[in-house]
């Protein structure tokens, strides 16, 4: 059965879902678009030469009976009333990260949720997909390196706009940290603390760049990772995991090596779209196999709790210069 999906927002990412629905994946087409911008849901529809109707905004869209699955991939402000929406609707939905902007915010959709009694939500959180992430969490459980003792890890992007300030680099950017280490350790964060080196000038006003968080685990891992988001030479993920007995580094993007004008080197990526293609790729066919078989498997709602509820600690510790304490409620069995 070829699953409709609807999709809301028709941004970079929105874009981009719709097109590895339409061109690469299978089980699924697009079949309904919105936008606030509505002249972007027409150029996606056109682009992609999509059969698709084009509604005025998400609640209609949700509404629809002829739409059996939603893409939320607006602004981060804006998930969680798309997402509640679905839910009340009956419908299955894939939402982008972050599930929604504050801990209380992912409380009621992971409540609503329950309340319908199924898992109806799939988070984008998609680095678990990665084949990089999962070499490095296979060394990690066969435990090749000993206990994991510490993570050194950065997240940094060429550089970002004007509207991305301070609180953004958790939210919109160390958000992805935050959900896969608990993944990769299969442990749970207790505190934070957000320091801020010297700051690059190529950051405006309203933005602290790059920041420092170190986050400490129920089990005693120390991790620390560099956020910087205007760091111009590409976009680079790195995570070094310091175990008893040695380290396990996630691998770098394949490259071709070249000896050129008396230098070696290879080029680095410097778009996020190109360095996780593989995993996007994954995730969303989880979601449409997952939707399918009625029974999603992917990142839940329970996950976008807890990496919003760690979100929230790191906001607090860059306001306040202090270690803050990071408390996730007891996990429903809902979601064991
Ligand atoms: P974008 O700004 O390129 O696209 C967002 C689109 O949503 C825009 O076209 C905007 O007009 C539309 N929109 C905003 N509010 C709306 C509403 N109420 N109803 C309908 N449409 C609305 O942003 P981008 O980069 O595509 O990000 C979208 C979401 O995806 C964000 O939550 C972001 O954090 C997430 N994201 C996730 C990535 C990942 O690696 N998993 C990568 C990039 C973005
Ligand atoms: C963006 O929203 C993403 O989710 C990318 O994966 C991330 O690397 C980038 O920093 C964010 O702005």
């Amino acid at each position: 059965m070829s699953i409709k999906i609807g999709v809301i927002g028709t941004g970079a990412i929105g874009a981009d879902h719709a097109r590895r629905i339409t061109k690469t994946l299978t089980g699924a087409e697009v079949i309904a678009l919105t936008d606030v911008n509505l002249a972007q849901a027409e150029k996606v529809k056109k682009d992609l030469n999509l059969d698709a109707t084009i509604y005025a905004d998400g609640h209609e869209l949700i509404a629809k009976s002829g739409v059996d699955a939603v893409l939320v991939t607006s602004w981060g402000a804006t998930h969680e009333e798309y997402v509640l929406a679905a839910i009340k609707a009956g419908k299955y939905v894939f939402c982008e990260k972050p599930l929604a902007t504050t801990a209380q915010g992912c409380q009621n959709i992971v409540d609503a949720e329950m309340s319908a009694g199924k898992r109806l939500v799939q988070v984008g959180f998609m680095r678990p997909y990665d084949s990089g992430y999962k070499m490095l969490k296979a060394v990690i459980d066969k435990g090749d390196i000993g206990t994991p003792l510490m993570i050194h890890a950065a997240h940094r992007n060429q550089s970002v706009g004007k509207n991305y300030v301070t609180a953004m680099a958790i939210h919109d950017t160390l958000i992805h940290e935050l959900d896969v280490f608990r993944w990769l350790l299969d442990d749970e964060y207790v505190s934070a603390q957000v320091i801020f080196p010297r700051k690059t000038p190529h950051a405006h006003e309203q933005l602290a760049d790059p920041q420092i968080v170190l986050l400490e685990t129920k089990k005693g891992v120390r991790i620390d990772v560099e956020v910087f988001v205007n760091c111009q030479y590409g976009y680079d993920i790195q995570c070094a995991v310091v175990g008893e007995e040695g380290i396990a580094n996630l691998p770098e993007p394949q490259a071709i090596t070249m000896r050129k004008k008396a230098q070696l080197g290879n080029e680095l990526l410097v778009d996020w779209k190109e360095r996780f293609i593989d995993s996007y790729d994954v995730e969303l066919q989880d979601f449409i196999k997952g939707v399918q078989a009625e029974q999603l498997t992917g990142p839940s709602s329970w996950n976008g709790l807890a990496a919003a509820v760690s979100a929230d600690a790191c906001v607090k510790a860059q306001q306040s210069g202090q270690i803050e304490a990071i408390e996730l409620p007891e996990r429903p069995t809902f979601y064991r």
